[in-house]
């Protein structure tokens, strides 16, 4: 008897996003973005990794402001996430269909590592293609992840009166069958 192997997924990098939204003086929202992410995901674990040094605000200054005094690159290069999506709900999903699944990812950020709710629509776009993005927005708390500090770092060096904690992100990922 043999059993057929459940096949690896690679993230397709190039199509796939992961944005965040800063706000500062209260009222000034800016969306920023990753450059470089990978993942994959094979036996019922999905891993996503952040670049950290990949971190693109449009503008250099702020980018090398956020990786040295925020995230701490020299330090924590990588954001790592991981969540477990059972192999055979994916594997039930013809091309059209998708699944809604409520779960919990562990994000290790900074040094820190918390669980972190998500909604994730998952979409089979194709035989060999998957579309997973967060149907709930996910805010992330920079204090939770030791940043608040750094937060404050930024609004001092800015001089700025405020800048929020509270960040929202958004992802959409595409997953190739190999
Ligand atoms: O003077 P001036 O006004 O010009 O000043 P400036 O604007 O120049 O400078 C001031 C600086 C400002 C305003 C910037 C301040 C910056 C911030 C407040 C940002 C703080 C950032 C934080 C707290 C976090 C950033 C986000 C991340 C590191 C990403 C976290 C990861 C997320 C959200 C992804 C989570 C993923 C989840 C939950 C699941 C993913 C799903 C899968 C892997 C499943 C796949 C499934 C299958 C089936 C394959």
């Amino acid at each position: 008897l043999s059993f057929p192997a459940m096949a690896a997924w690679q993230l397709d990098a190039q199509r796939s996003s992961l944005f965040f939204v800063s706000t500062k003086k209260n009222t000034v929202a800016e969306t920023h973005h990753f450059d470089d992410i990978s993942g994959k995901y094979e036996q019922g674990q999905a891993r996503l990794a952040i670049d950290l040094a990949s971190v693109e605000t449009n503008i250099d200054i702020r980018n090398e402001r956020m990786q040295e005094h925020l995230f701490e690159v020299g330090d924590f290069a990588t954001a790592l996430v991981t969540v477990e999506v059972p192999e055979q709900r994916v594997a039930d999903l013809a091309p059209g269909d998708n699944l809604i699944l409520d779960t919990t990812a562990t994000l290790s950020l900074h040094g820190s590592e918390k669980p972190v709710d998500t909604v994730l629509s998952v979409t089979r776009l194709a035989d060999d293609t998957i579309q997973v993005a967060n149907l709930r927005p996910v805010i992330i708390n920079a204090g939770d992840f030791g940043l608040a500090r750094g937060v404050e770092k930024l609004r001092e060096i800015a001089g700025l009166p405020s800048i929020s904690p509270a960040v929202p992100a958004q992802f959409t990922l595409y997953y190739t069958k190999r």
